[in-house]
């Protein structure tokens, strides 16, 4: 049976099967992006709810396992050299258990490649944008007020070179 006990996140979300993947994610973008794949690799895992409108990934064992405060996180028991291993951030765990299990990634390069190119297209462009405009409209946007002048409101002094420039209507 392996020893997760290093891991202070396995405290306060226990397993009750140590032997297999402990997921610690919610049904969001990116936590489906992991839970979608072991479910299409055939992976056994354990998952745990982690509840981010109760800022639980902000507790001192979340940050433990991931110091960025973010869901989906991993820990495997049966890690590189049989060594439990823990991992964050979505892209990382997807090519990490494409390489584990040799599935839903080609063996050859330039397909390994091709794959890896929309992995980080997801990860660094689509990804983040789409999270915004979530974040923004649909959840939390009216929390926030945008102090920026709108076009034609404001007459805005600027400076450039230590030299005040009369004011200037966006
Ligand atoms: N780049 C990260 C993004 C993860 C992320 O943004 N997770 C969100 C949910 S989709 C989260 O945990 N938010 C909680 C918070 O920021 O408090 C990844 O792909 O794993």
């Amino acid at each position: 049976m392996p020893d997760l006990s290093a891991f202070p996140i396995a405290r306060r979300w226990t397993p009750k099967h140590p032997e297999r993947l402990q997921l610690y994610s919610l049904p969001t973008p990116n936590g489906v992006k992991v839970s979608i794949m072991l479910e299409e690799i055939g992976l056994p895992y354990e998952p745990h709810r982690i509840d981010i409108g109760a800022n639980e990934t902000w507790t001192p064992e979340f940050l433990s396992l991931n110091p960025n405060g973010k869901i989906p996180a991993i820990i495997d028991p049966d890690g590189p050299g049989g060594k439990p291993l823990g991992l964050f951030e979505s892209g990382a765990i997807l090519v990490y258990l494409a390489e584990k299990t040799g599935k839903l990634m080609s063996s050859d390069a330039a397909r390994r490649y091709e794959t890896m190119q929309w992995v980080f297209f997801q990860m660094a462009a689509i990804g983040p944008m789409f999270g915004q405009v979530g974040f923004f409209h649909k959840f939390a946007g009216r929390e926030y007020e945008d102090k920026r002048p709108l076009k034609g409101d404001v007459p805005v002094d600027v400076e450039i070179g230590g030299q005040a420039l009369p004011a200037l209507s966006l």
